[in-house]
């Protein structure tokens, strides 16, 4: 039993609403969403922040990018440069990043036009 949250949906414990999966990466929909598309990405296996795991292991970080990449690409959001609509991807570190859960997440946002820079 671990205290943390995003460890324990990877375990099946909390109620996910999982949008994409493969062995070692998993992606779900965001409990308070930001825009019309909010998912997050996530290693399965624990590390605090992107840069504990790019240290650790940078072809998950890579896992984790492709993932998102997937989840965008469901989503309709995939752009070449052209017209389609675009995403942007997010990883908050530390406190005056307003990091709130400690388990390395790419969020995933898109589907209305995103502000910058952001708050
Ligand atoms: P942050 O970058 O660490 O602040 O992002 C954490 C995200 O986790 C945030 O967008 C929350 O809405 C989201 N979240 C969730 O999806 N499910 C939960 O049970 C909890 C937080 I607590």
């Amino acid at each position: 039993m671990t205290d943390c949250l995003f460890c324990r949906m990877v375990a099946g414990e909390i109620p996910t609403d999982v949008v994409h999966e493969t062995e070692r990466v998993l992606a779900f929909r965001d409990i308070n969403p930001q825009a019309p598309t909010h998912v997050l990405v996530i290693p399965k296996e624990h590390h605090a922040t992107v840069g504990a795991l790019v240290t650790a292991d940078p072809e998950l970080l890579g896992d984790v990018v492709a993932g998102a990449h997937v989840v965008a690409t469901q989503e309709g959001l995939v752009t070449d440069g052209g017209a389609e609509p675009g995403y942007r991807l997010v990883t908050n570190t530390g406190p005056q990043a307003g990091q709130s859960v400690h388990h390395v997440h790419l969020h995933v946002l898109g589907g209305r036009g995103l502000g910058w820079p952001p708050g």
